[in-house]
């Protein structure tokens, strides 16, 4: 009798006496295993971070700019104006971040008592850290951070989204709002579709009717939606996307889907006859006059220009649904069209079809098809091609999510959050292993789609499973599930209206 009380005093007294941990308050409120993308690995344990009034952002000068990112957040999220300092004042509660051997845009996360440090090799690594700890601080106080550690990196170095401003013109602020929501998800390219049948919406200089004709009210699907991008806007938005570490991918879409071209400027199809503009969504009738040299001069120009406002190494030259363009000409144009990038210094990226030319094996070739066999795609890829996965099928974010969407189309079917969720972009078409594959991208077309409430409630949730499926080693569909259902919130906090997946069991 006796020793069997002293054996349960023995194992209930560490409990007792145990000290209380700093979440006295209760439980953290945020598992260190509840984000997305999903991290490598995510050892939960050891007490928990208070974040306060009183804690600071240690950062060297070079990581200034990702601390201060860090304290604008910090400050949406719980009202805090944390200082930025080089070096912490002693026993002050810090957010530390700190160069460490994670290279690239990997990181290390170490969560204690006494702060929370990030680490990595490089600004993107550190700002994919800062992208974590936002998720992983509560919605509510008190500021409870879990403790424990998370080592990551992500498993593609492209992981894209993607705005169509040509069936529909997007403001600046608009995309810059897309940018916000993206990197939250870690996602760092993003593909402005720039020139369509409908409109042309990028300022080119040496073609200036591209704009004043082709960007003008009354351009887009409809005939509303008018609008087009300055050489200033776009440098700003280069700036801003920079700063949250995405890259701007832009694409001039070519030898098809160039009518607003082809109205501003009526040399460019071969009769020379200006067509009626256009403002449906029909595709496929428009093409570049492929014997005439002023096309080429036409290309080079807007090629040369689009790089010179270009930092990133990716020139986008379309090559989609070139219907009204012969296999023949269409690979000539290709020849002489994908080297051009090269000569501006950057890497030629063009829809799946571009793979028809052997100029394309030095390029990168946007997957678009819904099939998982393309033995035209899968020489090009046996040729030194790279591939971007963006299967119509699954990673569409225009397709509607069942039949009683109120925007979007169906022509690739119905993508719920499981369906783009659910495959592996490292193995999805035949001949095309993980190797040749450089990431994945979520298209958003914009025929139906006109205001920032559109974009969101087509993005979200289903970008975040492109994400993870861009950024995890593996995926599980359960963990998915559970995991967004508990971000759900966040997004509402924000006055972002997502559509509410009756997949998922929503939190809040
Ligand atoms: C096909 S996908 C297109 C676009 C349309 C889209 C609508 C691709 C490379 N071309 O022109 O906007 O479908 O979903």
């Amino acid at each position: 009798m006796r020793k069997r009380l002293a054996v349960l005093l023995a194992c209930a007294l560490p409990l007792v006496l145990a000290p209380a941990p700093a979440d006295a308050a209760g439980p953290p409120a945020v598992a260190l295993n509840s984000v997305i993308p999903a991290p490598v690995e995510v050892r939960p344990g050891g007490p928990a971070f208070r974040l306060t009034a009183r804690t600071v952002i240690v950062a060297p000068p070079s990581a200034r700019p990702v601390a201060d990112r860090l304290a604008e957040a910090v400050r949406a999220a719980t009202g805090y104006r944390l200082a930025v300092v080089k070096h912490a004042p002693r026993h002050a509660p810090a957010i530390t971040l700190a160069p460490g051997r994670t290279g690239g845009e990997g990181y290390r996360l170490s969560v204690g008592r006494k702060g929370v440090t990030i680490r990595s090799g490089g600004n993107s690594g550190l700002f994919n850290g800062v992208q974590t700890l936002r998720q992983l601080l509560p919605l509510e106080a008190p500021w409870t951070v879990a403790g424990g550690e998370i080592l990551d990196r992500p498993r593609f170095a492209y992981r894209g989204a993607f705005l169509d401003l040509a069936r529909h013109f997007h403001t600046p602020a608009e995309i810059k709002q897309y940018i916000d929501e993206i990197s939250q998800f870690k996602v760092n390219h993003l593909h402005l579709h720039l020139s369509d049948d409908q409109g042309w919406r990028i300022q080119i200089d040496s073609w200036p009717r591209l704009t004043a004709v082709g960007g003008a009210a009354g351009t887009g699907v409809d005939g509303v939606g008018g609008g087009f991008l300055t050489k200033a806007d776009y440098r700003d938005l280069v700036r801003y996307a920079a700063a949250r570490y995405v890259t701007i991918v832009p694409e001039i879409d070519m030898p098809g889907h160039v009518n607003a071209a082809q109205v501003a400027y009526p040399e460019l199809t071969c009769d020379g006859v200006a067509p009626p503009p256009r403002t449906d969504t029909a595709v496929g009738y428009s093409s570049l006059c492929i014997g005439k040299e002023v096309t080429y001069r036409f290309v080079e120009d807007v090629i040369r220009e689009l790089a010179e406002l270009t930092p990133g190494p990716l020139i986008h030259i379309g090559g989609d649904e070139a219907h009204a363009t012969s296999e023949a000409d269409y690979i000539a144009f290709q020849q002489r069209v994908l080297p051009l990038v090269g000569k501006y210094g950057k890497t030629a990226y063009g829809w799946n079809e571009i793979t028809q030319a052997p100029a394309s094996h030095t390029a990168i070739a946007q997957y678009w098809n819904t099939s998982t066999t393309d033995p035209t795609l899968a020489a090009a890829v046996a040729a030194g091609a790279k591939v971007i996965m963006s299967p119509a099928n699954l990673a569409y974010l225009d397709m509607k999510y069942d039949p009683s969407t109120r925007l979007g189309l169906s022509w690739a079917g119905y993508i719920e959050v499981r369906t783009a969720y659910d495959w592996d972009p490292g193995a999805h078409v035949t001949g095309v292993p993980e190797s040749a594959v450089l990431g994945v991208e979520a298209p958003l077309w914009s025929e139906t789609l006109r205001s920032i409430e559109d974009i969101e409630f087509m993005a979200f949730p289903r970008l975040a499973a492109i994400a993870e499926l861009g950024w995890s080693p593996s995926r599980d569909w359960e963990s998915f599930r559970t995991r967004l259902g508990a971000y759900g919130p966040r997004w509402t906090a924000r006055g972002v209206g997502f559509y509410p997946s009756p997949q998922i069991d929503w939190a809040g």
